[in-house]
């Protein structure tokens, strides 16, 4: 017998491009029958937004699709996508997560359970038991080198800062200022928990391994990139800006 863990969860997956890999992730999410999905496409030219409509008429009431006509960007599809996802009260958890295939769903669970003891719970690589299958040694390093970057400048307590799978606590999650953030990709990811550390949630993490995507173009680019190298800066000095040190 299978036991439906009693939390539901809404799981928010950033689309641009992705029309080989988002069938084979949605049917492994919809596996979950505690586990809904809204899509987030950026109008993607490969047509990934009329196939996500497709799959949402496939599994009715558990997807839905946001067809997004702003400016395109993982930070801002993530933004109005939670924003979406408070003003209904269909989950008890909100989750983030890669829609290439990266971000394994038969981990889902494990983060979902974590939430019992912290606000967000991050599905971590850099912690024991955590691994990343596929990449070049180059993206292994950049990647180490970003978290030990971020973390000792913001002091954020995470291992693992720029992974995009997450889930968090409802009401957690509606404590984090959003609006405030300005960032895009990897960068929007760590603001995300800078905000998170700054109103006060916890953190746990649980161990992924991450595979890189075998379909689909990456949109890591010089721009994210160069982002990601001054952003935690911003950050710091945004809050010193907040709160005038004492003497
Ligand atoms: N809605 C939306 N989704 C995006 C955008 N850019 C990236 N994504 C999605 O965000 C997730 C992460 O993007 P990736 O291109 O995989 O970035 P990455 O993981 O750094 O790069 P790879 O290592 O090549 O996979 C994927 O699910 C993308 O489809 C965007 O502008 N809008
Ligand atoms: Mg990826």
């Amino acid at each position: 017998m299978t036991v439906t863990p009693a939390r539901r969860a809404l799981v928010i997956v950033p689309t641009y491009n992705e029309r080989e890999n988002l069938p084979v992730l949605t049917k492994a999410l919809m596996a979950y029958p505690e586990v809904r999905m809204l899509i987030v496409d950026d109008q993607s030219p490969d047509g990934t937004g009329a196939l996500a409509d497709e799959l949402a008429r496939e599994y009715p009431d558990r997807i839905d699709v946001m067809h997004r006509t702003d400016r395109r960007g993982l930070g801002r599809s993530y933004v109005d996508g939670i924003r979406w996802a408070l003003q209904r009260q269909t989950s008890d958890v909100i989750c983030q997560m890669d829609s290439d295939l990266s971000h394994d769903p038969r981990h889902l669970r494990d983060l979902i359970a974590a939430t019992d003891r912290a606000d967000v719970v991050i599905g971590a690589r850099y912690i024991p038991g955590g691994a990343v299958v596929n990449w070049p040694l180059r993206r292994r390093l950049l990647s180490r080198f970003a978290n030990s970057y971020i973390r000792l400048i913001t002091r954020l307590s995470a291992r693992d800062c720029t992974s995009g799978y997450r889930c968090w606590r409802r009401e957690a999650l509606a404590r984090v200022p959003l609006d405030q953030t300005g960032s895009d990709g990897y960068s929007f990811l760590v603001e995300m928990l800078f905000a998170a550390s700054a109103a006060g949630l916890t953190f746990a993490e649980v161990p992924i391994t991450f595979v890189e995507r075998r379909q689909g173009e990456s949109k890591l680019s010089k721009a994210v990139l160069l982002e990601s190298a001054i952003t935690p800066w911003r950050l710091i000095a945004s809050r010193r800006k907040a709160r005038p040190s004492v003497r």
